[in-house]
């Protein structure tokens, strides 16, 4: 069983800038937890980021046949992106929308995400302690648990 972490543009910077807002972990440390966590899961977990919208699409479509779902933190093309949406519709595998910050109390602007519609659930404003619960709520849903 293999699990996706993909996550967006920017969020290569974390631990070096506004750690206000994103704390301050860095991508290598949430990458190695959710490595950890899904241990314990028993779950194989594989880490990605970009910042390119086209190849992250690339990524959801090679995660179709090798993964059993997907943590999506897609970053600011949560709220602007068509393609990231008609991805995850078109490959048909359980995504979980991930988010560090709290969207919602934030500029208007971020309160709309395109993927939210066409993922199994949202974990947001936890910073990096949700990847290790979007993990835990994706394993449940992939096992048939559900709230
Ligand atoms: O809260 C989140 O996880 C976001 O996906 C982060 C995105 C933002 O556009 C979304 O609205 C919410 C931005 C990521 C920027 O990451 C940075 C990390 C360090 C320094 C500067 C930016």
């Amino acid at each position: 069983m293999k699990i996706l972490v993909l996550n967006g543009p920017n969020l290569n910077l974390l631990g070096t800038r506004e750690p206000e807002v994103y704390g301050h972990h860095t991508l290598a440390d949430i990458e190695a937890t959710c490595v950890a966590h899904g241990a314990t899961l028993g779950v194989e977990v594989s880490c990605a980021q970009s910042n390119h919208e086209g190849a992250l699409v690339d990524h959801l479509h090679a995660a179709r046949g090798t993964m059993v779902g997907v943590v999506l933190n897609a970053g600011a093309y949560t709220h602007s992106s068509i393609a990231l949406r008609d991805a995850i519709s078109a490959v048909q595998l359980p995504v979980v929308e991930l988010h560090l910050s709290n969207t919602h109390a934030r500029e208007a602007f971020r309160h709309v995400s395109l993927i939210a519609p066409v993922c199994v659930g949202v974990i947001q404003g936890f910073g990096a302690a949700g990847y290790p619960l979007a993990l835990t709520a994706l394993h449940g849903h992939l096992n048939g648990r559900r709230p």
